[in-house]
């Protein structure tokens, strides 16, 4: 059943020449715009070819149409879709037209949330609508599609169920005061919260590598100055992004380039070289370096073989972990002996030459180890929460610990049972089993117009 009267109609191509054009409607009126337009009504999902005639009559296009009938269609309503010739000015006309029978105008994500509202999908599913058309990657592609497929919705009713069972169990005890509520043991109703704790923070877990998969993998480049770090960065990008020059300090704002590998897109930034010095823009630019540094998810340390080791400023060695930090011995084309090791105890490190591209091969099988380590997600499922469903578990998450310490404190059943209560609907916010206009409107203000 369809909550909507207003029809809809928006183009769900982008603007500009292509070979064909979709147009699309979607409302109660589009039994009446067939009878309208072509005089009768096709066979759902079998593709007509018409011409397409205004309200007065002119001709407009040869196109092709399709009709969905509800609620076996994308929004769940009738829709009608028709495929133009890729010209804007027909798209235009036709979207006109439509409007001038009676369409409204739709809104960014309006079909896609009447697909949530009339219940085609849960609201993580609509949101990986909209992570399916802007991924970037292999990876963001698998996980949107995961999620579309309603991975993450189940996982969530799987967690709510158990949550259930356990507010079942202590709201019974309300109904008996005079028994207690074994509070300690492991299958007791608290052994149980702090197992679906755990649980729950393991999937909040995974927002980390969501954020990675929608923003790329944040790559920065460190070193000291003239290390070779621009150069590195044209390298990697294949082509000639940054200026490379012999005088130090000739990086002073930081450059992002987007680079692909082992299914990842990575975005690696190429910054100002860490040294002491008494140059104002310099200063400048290694404080935002070290700003950047605060937010990277792997560093690539480079270091010019031929030199001593430098110094790393302070507050930056004991970010570089081994699991998300490479050393890169670079112009190790000038090298006469075997380059040297151990900048870092215990991370990776490649020899390689910016200038040649010797070296380079390894450089990407280390970085793929790292994306390894630093960056995958250790979900079966291979979920990837947003930010809006980790804040969403971190609100159970904190529902469910200050039941547990009701439990604890020998309080009355009915106080743990009000926590567990709050701590079910943030898990519903997830998948959408709210009714909040304004969350939803926000949600589905990031989509296109036509999805
Ligand atoms: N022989 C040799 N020279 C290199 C190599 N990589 C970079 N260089 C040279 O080293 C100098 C500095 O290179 P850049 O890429 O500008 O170094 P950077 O680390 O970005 O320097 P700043 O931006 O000043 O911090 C340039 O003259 C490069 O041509 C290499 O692998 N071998
Ligand atoms: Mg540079």
């Amino acid at each position: 059943m369809s909550f909507q009267s207003e029809t809809i109609v928006a183009p769900s191509t982008p603007g500009g020449e292509s070979a064909i054009a979709v147009i699309r409607t979607s409302g109660p009126a589009v039994p009446g715009l067939l009878q309208a337009i072509f005089g009768r009504t096709p066979p759902p999902r079998r593709a007509v070819h018409a011409e397409y005639r205004d309200r007065d009559g002119a001709f407009v296009d040869d196109l092709v149409y399709c009709y969905f009938r509800g609620p076996a269609s994308y929004t769940g309503e009738d829709v009608l879709e028709f495929y133009t010739h890729g010209n804007p000015l027909i798209v235009q006309k036709i979207t006109e037209d439509l409007m001038a029978r009676g369409c409204r105008p739709a809104g960014p994500g309006d079909f896609t949330r009447r697909a949530f509202l009339n219940g085609r999908m849960d609201l993580s599913q609509a949101e990986a609508v909209i992570d399916l058309i802007r991924a970037r990657s292999e990876r963001a592609l698998d996980a949107a599609n995961n999620q579309l497929r309603g991975v993450l919705g189940k996982r969530i009713e799987a967690l709510s169920e158990r949550l259930l069972q356990v507010l079942a169990e202590i709201e019974a005890y309300i109904d008996f005061p005079e028994e207690d509520l074994p509070p300690e043991e492991e299958h007791g109703p608290a052994g149980r919260i702090r197992s679906l704790m755990a649980d729950v923070e393991r999937l909040a877990a995974t927002s980390h590598y969501g954020a990675v998969l929608r923003e790329g993998v944040g790559t920065i480049i460190l070193g000291a100055p003239n290390a070779g770090k621009s150069s590195l960065l044209n390298r990697m990008a294949g082509r000639e992004r940054a200026i490379v020059s012999e005088m130090p300090g000739t990086t002073r704002d930081f450059l992002e380039e987007r680079i692909s590998l082992a299914g990842y897109c990575i975005r690696l930034l190429d910054t100002a070289g860490l040294h002491e010095t008494g140059d104002v823009l310099e200063r400048l630019g290694m404080e935002k370096t070290l700003e950047q540094a605060g937010e990277a998810d792997l560093f690539l340390v480079v270091l010019d073989a031929t030199r001593p080791h430098p110094d790393l400023p302070h507050g930056l060695r004991e970010r570089l972990v081994p699991d998300r930090t490479l050393v890169v011995y670079n112009k190790a084309d000038l090298l006469e002996n075997g380059p040297p090791t151990g900048f870092l105890p215990g991370c990776r490190e490649v020899a390689l030459s910016a200038l040649t591209g010797e070296g380079m091969e390894a450089l990407e099988d280390a970085l793929q180890a790292l994306l390894k380590t630093g960056i995958s997600s250790d979900d079966a499922d291979r979920i990837a929460v947003s930010a809006r469903h980790a804040r969403s578990l971190e609100s159970v998450r904190c529902s469910l610990a200050a039941g547990l310490s009701r439990l604890g404190a020998g309080d009355p059943p009915e106080l743990a049972a009000s926590e567990l209560r709050q701590a079910l609907d943030a898990f519903g916010e997830i998948i959408g089993r709210v009714d909040n206009d304004a969350m939803l409107d926000k949600l589905f203000s990031t989509f296109c117009i036509g999805k």
